[in-house]
């Protein structure tokens, strides 16, 4: 029998540092009420699932972060308060346009004085700046807030503790849920202590299926917020059918489908009673358009049909 997601909680330590994490959360919430913003949680990445307590090893999965990453700045730019709650060592906003060795390649070293000084060569000024200036006005707005995790037990308590904060903002909240968070885990009390050993021969790992934390979410946790899912597979076959699953069970408020191969060029938008194609052609992506920028616009427009239908009500 799975575990309900209260066992999962009650079985489940919570991270180290959370009282910390709630007390930045809550001061962020806070602070972007007084304004009437609408706030946005995303979630970025993959979880991972440690096979020991003193982890050596983990189960991960592939997502990158580009999906929650990229739609971060589209979000801020439209004027979201953004809490961005993703897998450490993921992709992160902004230092996505510069990340890896290609960052040291647009530097310049000047040693002709005592005092070395570094810039930022000449050539490469076009590239870096819009990014930057995109990333100085989200740090002045104070309108970003970052929060990482590694495991899933880290991720599910997160993300519990984030949505203590959301209700306050009722239907101007969203939910954007772009982790691929695992679906298995190894239960801490069948969790070896140590490095699993290879002299002891090859092991039987049982992973038991993790509590869909959605129902909880959707029905108890932030009911009046706008709910986004997405929902990835990698059978053409399936999707639809997944999606509007998902949807009829938890009843949130649209379900993002993607296939594994075409998620960035394609995502279907599932409602309870229409779906909508959002696609990048060829010659979209060569003018540098990302379709995370399409989602983040249509999402705008429907959040705002939710948010005055809320109030009219
Ligand atoms: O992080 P990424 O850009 O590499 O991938 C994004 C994605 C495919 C993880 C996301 O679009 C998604 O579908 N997330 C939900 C996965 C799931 O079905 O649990």
């Amino acid at each position: 029998m799975p575990l309900t997601w209260e066992q999962f909680y009650a079985e489940n330590p919570p991270p180290s540092d959370l009282e910390q994490t709630r007390h930045k959360v809550e001061n962020f919430c806070r602070k972007h009420l007084d304004h009437g913003s609408r706030i946005v949680l995303i979630t970025s990445g993959g979880t991972t699932v440690p096979l020991e307590h003193h982890t050596v090893r983990f189960v991960d999965n592939f997502s990158a972060g580009t999906r929650g990453s990229a739609s971060a700045e589209y979000f801020l730019e439209i004027g979201y308060s953004v809490i961005f709650l993703y897998r450490l060592k993921s992709i992160e906003p902004y230092l996505r346009h510069v990340a890896g060795a290609k960052f040291l390649d647009m530097l310049e070293v000047d040693e002709s004085s005592e005092n070395p000084t570094i810039s930022v060569k000449s050539s490469e000024v076009q590239q870096i700046l819009p990014v930057l200036r995109k990333y100085k006005a989200a740090q002045e707005s104070q309108k970003f807030l970052q929060v990482g995790f590694t495991t899933l037990s880290d991720y599910l308590w997160l993300l519990k503790t984030t949505c203590e904060f959301l209700p306050s903002f009722g239907s101007r909240a969203m939910l954007y849920l772009a982790a691929a968070v695992s679906d298995f885990y190894v239960p801490a009390t069948q969790m070896p202590t140590h490095k699993i050993q290879s002299q002891d021969g090859a092991p039987t790992i049982q992973l038991d299926l993790v509590p869909k934390v959605l129902q909880p979410l959707v029905s108890l946790w932030v009911p009046d917020a706008f709910v986004i899912s997405f929902k990835l597979e990698t059978d053409e076959n399936i999707l639809i059918k997944k999606a509007r699953g998902a949807l009829s069970k938890y009843k949130h408020k649209i379900v993002l489908a993607n296939l594994m191969d075409t998620r960035r060029s394609r995502v279907v938008a599932v409602t309870p009673d229409d779906q909508t194609e959002i696609i990048l052609t060829e010659e979209q992506t060569q003018q540098g358009l990302e379709i995370e920028k399409c989602i983040v616009d249509y999402l705008k427009e429907e959040h705002t049909k939710f948010i005055v239908g809320s109030t009219s009500q």
